[in-house]
């Protein structure tokens, strides 16, 4: 049998383990992937949301990723908080120890809560530096607006913040549609070469939605480490989101939002 590849989450930790470092490596083990991970933040928190967090010090940080990166061969990245401008350079400095990885960036600004973990400062670094080194970059709308500079309020909207970025980081890019509005979840993927991918799937009707953005980031980076191709990796993620949401959706965890993957 061949061994679980190595997938790395360079994430912040949640305490009530909904997203985060700890919604990341579930989805990988859960997908056959051996996770490692490299945590950026602590945040103190539970399903009613963030109480307390602070980063991780840059050199604890880069710490982590030297030490997993000299002893496991790495075979996809993936991305959720980083704190500001300090983490987001450590974590490109570490990235040129894994040339041709494939790098899932989930372009993590705040808690659906309403916490914001990422600074206009880190937002800056994260635009020149790390964007344009990623295979996929997969902003729900509120991040594809700031990312593009301009409102999404439609699936057109979204369409169009997702050109404009994969154009400036030349990238693929996921718009994710779990904002839009209606009964679909609408899903735009802009490819490196511009084609653009739409896909639907029925909306779960759930409160249990915490860690969607991180459980789908994960499991992209673990199938393209198993090496699907982008979108196949894209595709077979979302299914297994839409599995996970609608297997919990019932479920009572925490009395807020709940995790959207709880095994
Ligand atoms: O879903 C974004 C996110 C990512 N990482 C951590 C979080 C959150 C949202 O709360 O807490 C650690």
């Amino acid at each position: 049998m061949n061994p679980a590849p190595c997938v790395l989450t360079i994430a912040g930790s949640d305490s009530g383990a909904g997203a985060g470092v700890q919604a990341d490596a579930s989805t990988i083990h859960a997908l056959g992937g051996y996770a490692l991970t490299a945590l950026t933040a602590i945040t103190a928190q539970n399903t009613r949301g963030v109480q307390l967090w602070g980063p991780v010090p840059a050199r604890l940080l880069a710490a982590q990723l030297q030490a997993v990166a000299e002893d496991f061969p790495i075979a996809a990245i993936k991305t959720g908080l980083l704190p500001g401008p300090a983490a987001v350079r450590v974590v490109v400095a570490a990235l040129a120890r894994h040339p041709g990885v494939p790098l899932v960036v989930d372009p993590v600004m705040g808690s659906t809560t309403g916490t914001r973990f990422l600074s206009a400062a880190g937002m800056r670094v994260l635009r020149r530096e790390l964007l344009p080194l990623a295979t996929l970059i997969t902003p729900n709308w509120p991040e594809a607006a700031i990312l593009a500079g301009r409102p999404v309020r439609t699936w057109a909207e979204a369409e169009h913040a997702g050109r404009v970025l994969a154009a400036e980081t030349g990238g693929a890019v996921l718009v994710k549609g779990g904002h839009g509005p209606g009964r679909t979840c609408r899903d735009c993927l802009i490819l490196k070469d511009g084609t653009v991918q739409w896909s639907s799937r029925r909306r779960i009707a759930t409160r249990n939605t915490h860690g969607t953005g991180c459980v789908l980031s994960a499991a992209i980076a673990c199938k393209l480490a198993q090496g699907r191709p982008l979108a196949e990796a894209v595709a077979r993620a979302a299914e297994f989101l839409q599995r996970a949401l609608l297997a919990g959706r019932h479920r009572r965890l925490g009395t807020g939002a709940g995790p959207a993957f709880s095994g």
